[in-house]
C-alpha cells in the first residue's frame, strides 16, 4: 500500500479549541498523524511518498476563489487590527437579520467559518496545502495504474465545503480528489464517507452533481456533530437527485450492526457503477474515541477494508478523523491491511 504523507502537517498546530466542555486542547493534533506513519513504518505497510505540488488550480475546482484567497490573507489581517497572534478564531457570527456587508478582519473571519474549531495560526496554510496535495498526489498515482493509495491527510478535510471552514477542515481533501479523478466530469466516482462525524462538506459540495455518488455513515445529527446535516431524507438535488445517501446512526453501534450497515451502502456504491472509489477514512468510530459515540474494535477496521477492497475499484484512500491516539495508528494499519 502506497502512503502519501508530508511533515509540513506539523505547521497546523492550534492549542485551543472550544467544544461543550469550554476551552480544551485541540483534539485535532499533529501526533495524530505521527503516531499513523510510525505504525504504517513499523508494521511494514509500504512505501512513504511527499506529496507533488498542484498548485491551486485542481483546488479551485471544489473551493471558491475568494475562500482560496481568505485563507492565506486572514492571519496577517487579523494581527493587523490588534487581534491575537496566537490565531484567528471569529467570535461574532452573521446569521439572518444580522448580516450586513463588512470587510474589518473580524467579520471576514465569521463569514468563512461555522464553528470554534477551525483556528488558523501563523503557518497553518502551509500545512493546509500540502494536505490537499497529499490527497491529489494519491488520486494521480491511482489515474497513473496504482488500484489503492492511502493520502495521510492532515488537517482532515469533509467537514469543509466551497466556502466553508469547520470541523478541523480547512480544503476538503476527499472532494478535491474526487473531483480530479472524474477527469473533468467524465467519469464516474463515489466517495464512501466512514467517518463517526457527517461529512456535511462533501456532501454540499456535490450535492447537486450526478457525476458524483456522496454516501455517508455517521452518528444521526440529532445528537450528533455537525447537528445540521446529514439527516437521511437528504438525498441531493437537481442532476444530483439521488447520488446523496445518509446513514444516519443511533449511539454505541458494534462492529457487526456497523458492518451490516457498511453492506447496504457498497451494494448502493456498485449499483452507482463509478470508474473511481474515494473513501473518506475517519478513524473516530473506535470504542473510546473522545469525539465519538460508537464502538467499533481494531478488527472492524480490518472487516472494512476487505470489503472495500472487494469493490475492486481503484481507489483513493483520504485520512479523516480518529481521535483515540493511543490506538489510530494499530486501526489505520488493520484497516489498511484488510485492504491488501
Ligand atoms: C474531521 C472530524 O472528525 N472533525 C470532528 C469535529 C468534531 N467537533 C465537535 C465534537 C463535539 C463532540 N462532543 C463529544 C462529546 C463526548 N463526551
Ligand atoms: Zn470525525
Amino acid at each position: 500500500m502506497l502512503t502519501i504523507y508530508s511533515d509540513k502537517h506539523r505547521l497546523h498546530n492550534p492549542p485551543h479549541e472550544f467544544l461543550e466542555q469550554g476551552l480544551v486542547p485541540y483534539t485535532e493534533s499533529p501526533a495524530r498523524a505521527e503516531t499513523i506513519l510510525a505504525a504504517l513504518t513499523a508494521a511494514g505497510v509500504g512505501p512513504v511518498a511527499p506529496p507533488n505540488d498542484f498548485g491551486l488550480d485542481p483546488i479551485r475546482a471544489v473551493h471558491t476563489s475568494a475562500y482560496l484567497e481568505h485563507l492565506q490573507t486572514i492571519y496577517a489581517d487579523w494581527v493587523a487590527v490588534g487581534a491575537t497572534p496566537t490565531a484567528v478564531v471569529p467570535f461574532t457570527f452573521p446569521r439572518p437579520g444580522i448580516d450586513s456587508a463588512s470587510a474589518t478582519p473580524y467579520a471576514r473571519a465569521a463569514r468563512y467559518c461555522f464553528d470554534l474549531s477551525a483556528p488558523i495560526t501563523a503557518t497553518s496554510w502551509g500545512a493546509i496545502l500540502s494536505s490537499a496535495h497529499c490527497a491529489l498526489t494519491a488520486a494521480q498515482r491511482v489515474l497513473g495504474g496504482e488500484q489503492v493509495a492511502y493520502a495521510l491527510c492532515r488537517p482532515p478535510g469533509h467537514h469543509a465545503s466551497q466556502d466553508l471552514m469547520g470541523g478541523y477542515c480547512f480544503l476538503n481533501n476527499a472532494a478535491i480528489a474526487a473531483d480530479f479523478l472524474t477527469q473533468g466530469r467524465q467519469k464516474r466516482v463515489a466517495i464512501v464517507d466512514v467517518d463517526v462525524h457527517h461529512g456535511n462538506g462533501t456532501q454540499r459540495i456535490f450535492y447537486d452533481r450526478g457525476d458524483v455518488l456522496f454516501v455517508s455513515i455517521h452518528g444521526d445529527p440529532a445528537w450528533e456533530y455537525p447537528y445540521f446535516l446529514g439527516n437521511a431524507n437528504e438525498r441531493g438535488d437537481g442532476d444530483g437527485a439521488g447520488t446523496t445517501l445518509n446513514f444516519a446512526l443511533g449511539q454505541g453501534i458494534d462492529d457487526a450492526r456497523y458492518l451490516a450497515v457498511l453492506d447496504e451502502a457498497l451494494a448502493a456504491v456498485t449499483a452507482f457503477d463509478p470508474a473511481h472509489l474515494v473513501v473518506s477514512a475517519g478513524f473516530d468510530t473506535f470504542d473510546g474515541d473522545p469525539l465519538g459515540q460508537f464502538k467499533l474494535t481494531t478488527d472492524a477496521y480490518r472487516q472494512m477494508g476487505r470489503r472495500f477492497a472487494a469493490l475492486a475499484l481503484p481507489t483513493v484512500l483520504v485520512q479523516e478523523g480518529g481521535y483515540a491516539v493511543h490506538a489510530l495508528g494499530e486501526n489505520v494499519v488493520s484497516f489498511l491491511q484488510g485492504f491488501q
